[in-house]
């Protein structure tokens, strides 16, 4: 059987054209065309599933978690990380790495991408909550705890010296003082409420995999007098049976980690997307100025988790982080919509945003602010990683990611198109050869020309000053911390 992968969608469902019907033939074309869409995603839903996986895996475990909870029978194959087979690299010939879920004939991967496409597909005990801002703020510490929290927890207990590692334990500390006010606001048993939700099985590597990590690399950080909410979610968690019945084994586990050490990423930096998002779905918004060198208090008040911009609100709400803020607009505002209606098509576009973010904005950001043989290699890496999103374009053939038209993953990435050009002027480095790149050269000439994106974009000039800039104190710091 050949599956499709996250190059490959299937065939998306026929659409519900209603909308040149007159009111009454349109509400019951709307209702069949509901039923007959609701039929065509239980049938789909009723399919095999498998499951790619590595048996210490938090990341496995999460899947593991919501397909339980879901009640969703499925066939796990386990997995050699360090000696990957074919048909991992078949699926995921992206990452690499386990999670893959399998379902009908396709391939999902990252392990948040799989955990909104089973809430998606299988309805019933939902995972994230029903009220769009409930949601971006279930995704949104959720992405906190993965990039600030998981990150200096994996650092804090990997690193060898002892300077690092008090380092990141304090940075870990500070992440989860954040996490510890969240849950006392909540004041309930998990996360998610009276139940296990989203959030919970996101984090569930804090109340088993942190624990085992503090005891691998001789730290403290889940200290239960500093953090009573914390330790007390975590009794709960782990006195739950879905999470109680499916841990690896602690002893095994702990010899795995002590001869393993993790590598981490550096956090993702901020785009504009969100202001993008906004403007396709016609909704009106006052714009307000930050000057993120000088933090205003309004920001500091707005986003004190994270600190930083884009920072959304919508009626005394609050939704930081891009992502995040994107999906939420999405929710609230349901004309033109921005992400594919079908789950699949909808975990392909999270996928691809959160590469191009993890690996190509990282890489390309790194090159621009370096030199010599490190600018080579970060230039190397960027350029690897956009053969891949070539690949994904060509295979689409459409105009825009989203088709005929921009979507998510259109205005996620839409920093290619005008960003890197002017990083890679900057740090007189090539990247985009129009030659090696076809496919994403069109699609940035159909993305600029677009005139949401052409009337909404800052003057060149400035922003390449801007940057140099950048470049300059990146550098400075860099000398000024060899020297010390
Ligand atoms: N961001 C990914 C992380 C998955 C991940 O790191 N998986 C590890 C197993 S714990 C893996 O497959 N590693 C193989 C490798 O790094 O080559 C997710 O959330 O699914």
């Amino acid at each position: 059987m050949t599956y499709v992968t996250m190059k490959a969608p299937r065939a998306s469902r026929p659409l519900i054209k209603a909308r040149f019907t007159g009111p009454l033939v349109l509400d019951v074309q709307c209702e069949l065309a509901h039923k007959e869409e609701q039929q065509q995603l239980e049938s789909m839903a009723n399919q095999k599933v498998k499951l790619v996986g590595f048996w210490v895996s938090p990341f496995v475990y999460r899947v593991i978690w919501a397909l339980k909870f879901k009640g969703v029978d499925y066939e796990y194959i386990e997995e050699d990380i360090f000696n990957k087979s074919a048909l991992l690299l078949e699926l995921n010939p992206v990452h690499k790495k386990v999670p893959v879920l399998i379902h009908e004939e396709n391939a999902i991967a990252e392990s948040f991408v799989i955990l909104e496409y089973i809430d998606e597909m299988w309805k019933e005990n939902p995972l994230l909550p029903n009220d769009p801002y409930d949601r971006a703020m279930a995704r949104f510490w959720a992405r906190f705890s993965e990039e600030k929290f998981l990150e200096n927890a994996c650092m804090a207990h990997c690193s060898e010296e002892e300077e690092d590692r008090e380092k990141f334990v304090k940075l870990a500390i500070e992440c989860l003082e954040k996490i510890e006010e969240e849950l006392k606001r909540k004041k309930n048993k998990f996360l998610g409420g009276e139940t296990i939700g989203y959030l919970d099985i996101v984090m569930g590597w804090i109340p088993y995999w942190l624990p085992m990590w503090e005891e691998v690399g001789s730290i403290e950080i889940l200290n239960p007098l500093k953090f009573p909410a914390t330790t007390s979610w975590i009794n709960n968690m782990l006195s739950h049976p879905l999470i109680r019945e499916n841990l690896p084994p602690r002893d095994k586990s702990v010899v795995y980690f002590q001869k393993r050490r993790i590598e981490a990423m550096p956090p993702v930096s901020l785009l504009l997307e969100s202001d993008m998002g906004t403007k396709i779905e016609g909704v009106e918004y006052e714009y307000i100025e930050e000057n993120v060198f000088n933090k205003s208090p309004l920001l500091l008040e707005l986003n004190p988790v994270l600190k930083r911009v884009p920072v959304l609100v919508h009626e005394e709400k609050v939704i930081n982080e891009s992502f995040v803020i994107l999906e939420y607009i999405d929710e609230t505002w349901k004309e033109n919509p921005l992400l594919p209606s079908d789950p699949y098509e909808r975990a392909v576009a999270r996928f691809w945003a959160r590469f191009c973010d993890e690996k190509i904005m990282q890489d390309s950001f790194t090159a621009m602010c370096s030199e010599g043989e490190d600018q080579e290699k970060s230039v190397e890496l960027t350029i690897e990683s956009l053969e891949k999103l070539e690949e994904e374009l060509k295979r689409k053939n459409k105009k825009f990611f989203a088709g005929e038209t921009i979507g998510y993953l259109d205005i996620s990435i839409g920093w290619i198109s005008y960003w890197l050009p002017i990083w890679e002027e900057v740090g007189s480095m090539k990247i985009l050869d129009p030659l090696k790149f076809p496919a994403i050269t069109s699609w940035m000439n159909n993305f600029l020309s677009h005139p949401l994106i052409k009337e909404n974009l800052l003057p060149r000039d400035k922003m390449v000053v801007y940057f140099k800039n950048r470049r300059k104190e990146i550098a400075q710091n860099k000398k000024s911390k060899q020297q010390s």
